[in-house]
Parts: C-alpha cells; structure tokens; sequence
C-alpha cells in the first residue's frame, strides 16, 4: 500500500448527499439499518480496504462483523437466522457495503441472494434448518455455479449434469467464474438431470465431497478483494437429501438472479455516491488558476450531471423497493434497474477521475479502484447487452436470444 495514502484513507470523510430528501421516504428502521451498516463499514472495512484490493487478499476476519450488521440474507426470516427485513432495509445494506467495494458487495449478495435464498426458496424444511443459520451467521459461507466456460449469458445450455445412481446422484462438469468459491463450505449449483426431460435442479455440493475441486482464478484486475473461481466436479457424489426439491428449470437459477440484480441496483447507487462525494470534496479544495477547480462551469457541469443521475436512480431503485415489498417487482423491472444503475455509475466514476486530474489514478482516493470493480459488475448478473435484451424483450414481446 502506498506509504503516503494510508492517513487519507484511514479517515473516512465520506458524506451522503441526498438531494431530493429521499430520507423523507425511509423509515426510521430504515435510516437505523443504513447508519449502522454506514459506521460499521466506515470503521472496519473502508482502512483496509485498499490494501485488500492491492494485494487481491481476502480478509476473512471480517465475516462475522458482516454477519452481526444482518450482511447475510437479511431478508431472511427470523425462525432462520435472518433479520427478515424488508427489501428497501436489505437495499440500502447493499448501497453502503457496495459504497465501500463492490467485491465486499458481492461477498453478501452471494451469500444472501444466491445461496441462502435458494435453500429458502427452493429447499425442504431439514435443508433450511441445516444451512440458513450457519450461513447467516457467517459460520459458512457459500458461492452459486451457473456459468459455465463455454455458457456464460447462455445458462440454458449448461453442460453440468447428474446422473441418479439410486442412493446418490452423481454430479460431473465445471462452472466458471464463481464468486466466493475458493473459501466456499457449500456451493450451490446448476445441473441438468442426465434424463428424458433434462431438466435443470439446484444441489448443494459441499466442500470434502470427493471430487470437488475449487480453484482459484488468477490475474483479475477487478474485484480484487473478492476470490472468485472455479467449480469442478468429478463423479461427486452428491446425497439424495442435498437436492433442492421444490423448484426446477432454468427459472429456478433466474429467480434467485432476480434478488442479487436487485441487491446490485442498490449497491452501485453506493458507489455513485462515494465518487461523487470524493470529486465535490476535492473540486472545492483544488486551487488551479487562482481559484477552486469546482468554481469553473465545466466542473460544475460534471458535478451536476452526477447528482441528477444519482437523484434519478435512488428515486428509480426506492420506487423498485416498494414494488418488490409489495411483491410486485417483474424481472424486467429490476433489470433495467440494474443496468441503468451499473452504467451511472461508470459514468460517475469516470467523469470524478477526471476531476481528480492525477490524483484520480492513485490509490490515495477509492475511484480508480471502484472503476475497476465496476467492469465486472457491468458484465456479472447478466451483461448490459443481455439487460437491453430483456428490457426489449419486454416491450416489443419479441425475444432476441431465441
Ligand atoms: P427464458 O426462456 O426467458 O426463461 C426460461 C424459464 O425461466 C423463467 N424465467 C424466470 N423465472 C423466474 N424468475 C425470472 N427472473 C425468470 N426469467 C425467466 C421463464 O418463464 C422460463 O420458464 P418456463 O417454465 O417457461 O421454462 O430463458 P432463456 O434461455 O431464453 O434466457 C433468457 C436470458 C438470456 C435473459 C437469461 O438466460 C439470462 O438472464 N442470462 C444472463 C445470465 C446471467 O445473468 N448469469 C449470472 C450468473 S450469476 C452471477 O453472475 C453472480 S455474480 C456475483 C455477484 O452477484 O456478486
Ligand atoms: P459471454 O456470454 O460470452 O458474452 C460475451 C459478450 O457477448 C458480452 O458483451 C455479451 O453481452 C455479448 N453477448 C452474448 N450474447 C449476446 C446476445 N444474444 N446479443 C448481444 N450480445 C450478446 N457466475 C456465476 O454463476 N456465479 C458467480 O458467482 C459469478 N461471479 C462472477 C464474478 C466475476 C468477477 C465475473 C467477471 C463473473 C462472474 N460470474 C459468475 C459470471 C458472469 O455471470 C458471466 O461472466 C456473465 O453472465 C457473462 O458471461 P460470459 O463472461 O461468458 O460472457
């Protein structure tokens, strides 16, 4: 880390903007839950971050913090080990770790949405007793296989299958770039039945099965407090009681991709707000000319097109929230939230380095590094290309990828 950056990252001086009083629209428990979730990442993730990033290290010390602030699955219910929160409180989680890093982000979104939501969703009763509490504890931790080497925006033509052998499935294949998988206890993952009908079942493979390997995907330059890798079965014998009974198809894995995607909307908002903060900070406090850089009208420009698409998003992703409470949030409703709040905050990021001139390509300020993490949040949980996709989809009821 470098020498010099470490006081001014130490010292959060990060302050939430909110104008169009969007607080007004959250509940105390709301503003409760973000605050704390705000203070814990403030004073226990944001002065290690960088050096996480740097040396691409994940620090596991930090799970059962997470775990204690609800990080895990906190829509869960109670009677599970989740806070059984509603989906706004489980948004603005998201925005405040996201705020931090995106790989940290990702850490609960997998958790929560990917794996815990599943077993909840899609389990039998013996299964969520078994997995939920640990999981939402932070005494496990999980990663979710869907893609595949050669089926990443194609999920429908895995190649993973198991085969019934009577008193155990046997589990063969490989899935790619997965979140979490090298510190993983469970994954949960996405095979095609070797049968007539082929169809696709969630099972919850554990680590020690014979035959499971995850290794350890090297060279990322995105992500990097975050471990990613592969998933390689074997012949892994899989118990009959680790299938997930009460859904299949491919809408089964979509569904739970319905709640991350949610969970990212939220989160990048987070990241939008903190390089937004950093550049009107900075802009104020740089002399160039005589004067302050944010005194100069094209500085002012990227300033206020930051904030008004910021402003649109939280209002886009508040209105998302309520919908989904309600249970009425449709997947092309939450992909376009997703997309749309990726993209913003790129956009963000980019024009706040600008405004940093040289420093914005240091490690002394966080945009750099959440610019970089966003080149994988624009691709993972479907790229923008499969989001304009569904979005198309849905208004012309033509399907492109068919
Ligand atoms: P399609 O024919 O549209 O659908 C197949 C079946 O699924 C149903 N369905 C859904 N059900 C529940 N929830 C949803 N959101 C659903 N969307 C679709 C659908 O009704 C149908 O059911 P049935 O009964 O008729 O069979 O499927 P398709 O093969 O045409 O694909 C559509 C497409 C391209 C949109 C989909 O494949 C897609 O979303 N591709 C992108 C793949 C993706 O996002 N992968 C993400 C992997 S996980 C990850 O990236 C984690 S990152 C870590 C982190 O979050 O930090
Ligand atoms: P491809 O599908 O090969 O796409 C390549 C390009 O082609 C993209 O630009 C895409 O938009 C475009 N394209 C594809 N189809 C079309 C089309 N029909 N029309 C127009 N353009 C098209 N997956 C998991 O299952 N679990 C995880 O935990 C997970 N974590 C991840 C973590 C990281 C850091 C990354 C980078 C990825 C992760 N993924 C995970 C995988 C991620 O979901 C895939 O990378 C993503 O779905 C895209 O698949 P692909 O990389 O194979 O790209």
């Amino acid at each position: 880390m470098n020498a010099k950056a470490a006081p001014r990252n130490a010292t959060d001086l990060y302050q939430a903007h909110d104008h169009y009083l969007m607080d007004e629209l959250l509940t105390e428990e709301h503003k409760l839950i973000r605050d704390t979730t705000r203070k814990y990442v403030s004073k226990h993730i944001k002065p290690i971050i960088e050096e996480s990033f740097e040396k691409a290290e994940f620090h596991p010390e930090i799970i059962p913090g997470l775990a204690e602030i609800g990080a895990f699955g906190p829509n869960i219910p109670v009677e599970y080990g989740g806070m059984g929160l509603d989906q706004i409180s489980y948004g603005l989680i998201m925005q405040e770790i996201e705020r931090v890093d995106s790989g940290l982000r990702s850490l609960c979104s997998v958790q929560g949405s990917l794996v815990m939501y599943p077993i909840w969703k899609y389990g039998n009763e013996e299964q969520r007793m078994k997995w939920l509490p640990k999981l939402a504890s932070g005494k496990m931790i999980g990663c979710f296989g869907l893609t595949e080497p050669d089926h990443g925006s194609n999920p429908s033509g895995m190649v993973t299958t198991f085969q019934d052998k009577g008193d155990h499935y046997l589990l063969n294949g490989a899935k790619m770039w997965i979140s979490n998988s090298p510190i993983a206890d469970i994954a949960v993952v996405w095979a095609k039945a070797e049968n007539a009908e082929g169809r696709i079942h969630g099972l919850v493979v554990e680590r020690g099965m014979e035959g499971f390997t995850t290794p350890t995907t090297h060279g990322k330059l995105s992500l990097r407090a975050s471990p990613t890798g592969e998933l390689v079965f074997d012949n892994v014998k899989v118990p009959k009681a680790n299938l997930l009974p009460n859904k299949s198809g491919l809408g089964a894995p979509l569904g739970c991709l319905d709640s991350a995607r949610y969970g990212i909307s939220w989160g990048t908002i987070g990241v939008a707000m903190e390089c937004y903060d950093t550049a009107l900070r900075y802009s104020k406090e740089r002399i160039q000319f005589g004067k302050p850089i944010g005194q100069f009208q094209l500085t002012q420009k990227k300033l206020a097109e930051m904030i008004t698409e910021i402003t649109k998003a939280q209002l886009l992703t508040w209105r998302l929230g309520i919908l989904k409470n309600e249970d009425r949030a449709t997947t092309a409703q939450i992909s376009m939230a997703k997309r749309n709040n990726v993209q913003l905050a790129l956009n963000v990021a980019r024009e706040a380095r600008q405004i940093l001139g040289g420093m914005g390509i240091t490690n002394e300020y966080p945009i750099m590094r959440h610019m970089m993490n966003l080149e994988s949040v624009v691709t993972y949980e479907g790229t923008q290309d499969i989001h304009l996709l569904i979005t198309g989809h849905e208004v012309t009821g033509l399907a492109a990828f068919k």
